[in-house]
């Protein structure tokens, strides 16, 4: 009987991938050496879509004891290797094969690179000694993945195999962390070389710690804008929970007395009701603050390109990247370094004597105009209108968040709401796509998030358009018993471009492009096995939403909702100012 591949590494005294023999020296095989240097990494799953360019790698996983979750599209793949490093704080990988595998993919490594996510995504290719011959599935990878990667490579032979690896994740966290991108030739992969000719890194000891504390007299500096300032404002963006930092920024915005306003994954680093968790008082602060301070967010669409900030306040802005600092606006005080490190140097430079309690009537004020606005859109959230308004779709999921909700935002218009009124209830538990706005990363999310944090509930919104792009793999959702709480706020188009075409072009002449079926997705997730249920009335949201989590299946509440309901990001058209 044949032997199975860990049987083997067993016949070989624990070396995996070796053909046993008294004679020949052990051999190993590429695929077993991306196995070993995925696992030097701390990689525990790969996220793939089979290819016979790269099966090799799927038997070192047998034997490294690394999971593989197999999908139904390679895009899907990338996007979850982006969310599994986004929920583990660790690197993510995919596994495509060589052509149409690898273009698949594209998607996903480049969202990855916009919201600077550590990721590496390895793709098959013909056989080297078939180079440029016209192999099957051949492409010119990495002259594809260059302008999209902080490293491309192609690995020339089985023995660099594991060390261009180890390669690519040290550049993933060269400054902010983005994605790699490795293809290796089939001949490469699947050749088999004594072990002892292989450069095989070890776990800890091929790549240090990029994080730096910045200049300390750059901290010393803010130190001292913070402790006079009367009205500061800081911006907590994603990078504070990328390096990990919601402690340090937590501390230093209590310590301190600062309102803090949070965005992208920086959400949830305050949780709701905290005293120094503000929201929608955001314009008003940055309005009228006199020292702004910007951490691991860039000045792009989402912040008008610094544009809306005032020329009277003192504008500090801390980011991994020297590139994003400065960059499209003028600064007073640019720091870069390690979020966490900086904004934890900072409270301990300002020491006891930092005027902390003189800003309590700034607080106060801002208190006060957040409770003007949240008093303003009370009724809306609260209504009882049928088609449902998105408002009170929003309201419904943000009550039913706990805190142990990751909760994921996949949409256009639906989730513009949702990113008014849902609040996550810890650090971490905000997933959004990022500054690339790329539809589809709901499902495969989901699946990053559940799969590595079973311990946690997953709850998902998604518009009927952005659930299409990779809502098969709620297939693989249900294969591999991923229960989460999925809501499809189903307006049958896609609103938010029908809505600047009706803009532009008038009513009447809106529907171009943009109109989707009457979709009963909540049948569509019970034909793939999992829980379904449709809303029409806003008072049975909530019971859905609760059976929905009692399933414990990978669920789809399809709640129909008013398409002629637009939220106001939508309407002032903010992401193309
Ligand atoms: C991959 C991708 N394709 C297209 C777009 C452009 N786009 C932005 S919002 C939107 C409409 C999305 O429709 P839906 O998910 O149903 O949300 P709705 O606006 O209807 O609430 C589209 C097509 C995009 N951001 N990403
Ligand atoms: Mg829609």
């Amino acid at each position: 009987m044949a032997r199975t591949s860990a049987e083997t590494a067993v016949a070989n005294g624990g070396v995996p991938g070796a053909v046993p023999s008294d004679t020949e020296p052990q051999l190993i095989s590429g695929g077993h050496l991306v196995a070993k240097a995925l696992k030097a990494e701390g990689i525990d799953t790969i996220f793939t879509l089979c290819g016979g360019h790269i099966i090799d790698i799927y038997d070192g996983c047998v034997d490294e004891g690394i999971e593989v979750i197999d999908v139904r599209h390679e895009q899907v793949a990338a996007h979850a290797a982006d969310g599994y490093a986004r929920v583990t704080g660790r690197a993510g990988c995919a596994v495509v094969t060589a052509g149409p595998g690898t273009t698949d993919a594209v998607t996903g490594v480049a969202n990855a690179l916009r919201a600077e996510s550590p990721m590496l995504l390895i793709g098959g290719q013909g056989a080297s000694s078939q180079h440029k011959m016209g192999s099957l599935q051949d492409l010119p990878h990495v002259d594809m993945m260059a302008p999209i990667t902080k490293f491309a490579a192609t690995v020339p032979a089985t023995a660099r195999v594991a060390d261009l690896v180890s390669m690519a994740f040290r550049e993933c966290y060269a400054g902010a962390p983005g994605p790699s991108f490795l293809e290796i030739p089939r001949d490469v992969l699947d050749g088999r070389i004594p072990l002892e000719q292989a450069r095989i890194p070890q776990a800890g000891r091929y790549r240090a710690t990029t994080r730096s504390a910045g200049d300390p007299s750059a901290i010393v500096r803010l130190a001292d804008l913070l402790t006079q300032s009367q009205k500061p404002a800081i911006l907590l963006g994603s990078q504070v929970w990328t390096t990990r930092g919601t402690d340090a920024a937590a501390e230093l915005v209590r310590t301190l007395n600062i309102p803090a306003y949070m965005n992208g994954a920086g959400r949830g680093t305050l949780p709701p009701g905290d005293p120094h968790h503000f929201h929608l008082s955001r314009r008003y602060a940055f309005d009228n603050a006199d020292v702004i301070v910007i951490v691991g967010t860039p000045f792009d669409f989402r912040m008008g390109y610094g544009r809306r900030l005032p020329a009277t306040a003192t504008v500090v802005q801390i980011d991994l990247d020297y590139r994003t600092v400065g960059k499209n606006r003028d600064i007073d005080l640019g720091i870069v370094g390690d979020p966490g490190l900086v904004l934890a140097s900072v409270t301990a430079a300002s020491g006891t004597d930092n005027g902390a309690a003189g800003r309590k009537a700034w607080l106060e004020e801002l208190r006060m105009v957040e409770g003007k606005a949240r008093d303003k859109r009370a009724p809306q959230l609260l209504s009882d209108a049928s088609p449902i308004h998105p408002y009170r779709l929003v309201h419904e999921i943000n009550e039913f968040l706990t805190e142990d909700s990751i909760y994921i935002g996949d949409g256009g218009d639906v989730v513009t709401f949702s990113g008014q009124v849902v609040q996550p209830k810890s650090p971490g538990h905000w997933m959004d796509p990022g500054p690339l706005g790329t539809l589809g990363v709901g499902i495969p999310f989901v699946l990053a998030a559940k799969h590595a944090r079973p311990d946690k509930e997953v709850v998902a919104l998604f518009g009927d358009g952005a659930f299409s792009l990779t809502g098969w793999d709620f297939e693989t959702l249900v294969r591999f018993n991923l229960p989460f709480v999925g809501i499809v706020g189903n307006n049958s188009s896609m609103n938010q471009i029908r809505y600047g075409q009706a803009r532009k072009y008038g009513v009447g002449r809106e529907r171009v492009g943009n109109t989707l079926g009457d979709v009963h997705y909540d049948e569509f997730a019970k034909m793939l096995g999992g829980y379904g249920e449709e809303v029409r009335d806003p008072r049975d949201i909530a019971p859905a939403l609760r059976r929905a989590r009692e399933s414990g299946k990978p669920s789809l509440i399809n709640v129909w909702i008013d398409p002629d309901a637009y939220a106001p990001g939508t309407m002032n058209q903010t992401m193309y100012k």
